[in-house]
């Protein structure tokens, strides 16, 4: 294991990892080959910052939960060794999509984890992770906090995200999530544009009502295409003979058709369906995605790294599915730049083999918060920025014209 991790010159950060069973370990050590500096074994955090920031979106976003034309972007940063690590928290304003808010995870942050966070020194991610998890849930706050560290251990050392965790990809192939539209043909033409722009994947919310015929008539005229749909929750078990009729149309995944917490359900309609049921709300944490492998809920995972509580989870679970061959793919929660840059270093890991749903920041906004801003190449590839911490810069002038609260969280022992 030391041999391993010597080569890799991988942080303590991730000593607890089994490295050397892990295929997508080895497969990694075969590719980094520029010794990195060593990482000091202990950080204190000195300051914890909270931000909000609106953000209008280009266009609506629609899902079968419902309808937001902004996003209110909630990023924390962290200090610590003269330097500044970002993350954000993915939540909603509403609970739809998982219980967790804005609002609670304001809560949450300040009340439990940043006086965690604050009293000692971190010495690696591992440490960080266990001293979360002595509070329930509240991924999404525990991801925001975890993914500001690595970045500012990243800055620390001088190494790309990507480089810190392991990644071995440079670029990656990316998709795109469509919201559902006020009429087929304006589904359509968005369809067009986005494979005009390379996207490799297209993935079409769907809700009752919006299902069948949307998916005949996008595959009719694509006949070719990555073609996937995302339920978000809408159906139930007693609609397993509707959804049988997607069968039909040669998708690459279901995502999470059923309820969030039932793996059952899953379990039963995975048995019935021959399009792999993809889940993404029921994956809650690393465990989870044991029991739902074992039962056959699924035969692919969406990991998004607030979803299932930061960097340490979302690796654990990442392994489990490389050991197991199961595909994962990196699922997007409407981010602004820092939480897609995020995105791209955990997409760059070696079990990452199917496009994720991270595009470029002008899909989303109209600005980004990032300098640059992510871009999408014509053959639908994101590039992994290989300079330090995110490796992109964080543009806090126009964060801070859009700043909608902030708030620091400072030691109160110091
Ligand atoms: O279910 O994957 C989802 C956005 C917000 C909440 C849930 C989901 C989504 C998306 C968009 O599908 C993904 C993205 O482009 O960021
Ligand atoms: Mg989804």
């Amino acid at each position: 294991m030391s041999i391993v991790r010597q080569m890799l010159q991988m942080p303590s950060c991730l000593s607890n990892r089994d490295l050397l069973s892990c295929p997508a370990m080895q497969a990694r050590s075969e590719v980094v080959t520029v010794p990195a500096p060593p990482v000091s074994d202990q950080i204190a955090i000195a300051k914890i910052e909270m931000r909000t920031v609106r953000l209008a979106l280009n266009e609506p976003f629609e899902t079968s939960f419902g309808s937001i034309d902004s996003r209110l972007i909630f990023l924390v940063s962290v200090e610590g060794q003269g330097m500044t690590g970002w993350g954000e928290v993915v939540a909603a304003e509403a609970p739809r999509y998982s219980y967790e808010t804005v609002g609670t995870a304001q809560h949450v942050i300040r009340d439990y984890l940043a006086p965690a966070m604050l009293s000692g020194p971190v010495t690696d991610l591992t440490d960080l992770a266990d001293r979360f998890a002595a509070f329930r849930g509240h991924n999404m706050a525990k991801a925001g906090l975890e993914l500001a560290y690595m970045e500012l251990l990243a800055r620390i050392s001088g190494r790309s995200l990507s480089h810190l965790i392991g990644g071995v990809r440079e670029s990656l192939a990316v998709g795109v999530s469509l919201g559902i539209q006020p009429s087929l043909d304006q589904l359509l033409e968005r369809v067009d544009k986005y494979l005009s722009l390379g996207y490799q994947r297209i993935k079409l919310k769907i809700k009752p009502g919006w299902d069948i015929e949307v998916v005949r008539e996008v595959r009719r005229r694509h006949r070719n295409i990555l073609l996937s749909v995302d339920a978000n929750c809408a159906y139930s078990i007693a609609d397993q003979d509707h959804l049988r009729g997607l069968d039909d149309f040669g998708l690459l995944m279901i995502e999470q058709p059923l309820n969030h917490d039932d793996l059952i359900d899953h379990a039963r309609l995975q048995a019935l369906m021959t399009t792999p049921i993809c889940l993404d709300e029921s994956i809650t944490g690393p465990a989870r995605a044991r029991q739902a492998l074992d039962m056959g809920s699924c035969r692919i995972v969406n990991i998004k790294i607030g979803r299932v509580g930061g960097y340490s989870q979302a690796l654990a679970i990442h392994d489990l599915c490389y050991l197991r061959e199961v595909p994962v793919w990196c699922g997007g929660m409407l981010e602004s730049g820092i939480g897609r840059a995020h995105n791209i270093a955990l997409a760059s890991l070696a079990g990452f083999s199917l496009p994720g749903d991270i595009s470029a920041s002008s899909r989303y906004f109209a600005r980004d918060v990032i300098i640059p801003e992510v871009s999408v190449a014509g053959d639908g590839t994101v590039e992994v920025p290989q300079g330090p911490g995110l490796g992109f810069e964080v543009d806090l002038d126009y964060i801070t014209a859009h700043t909608v609260s902030i708030e620091q969280i400072e030691d109160s022992k110091k």
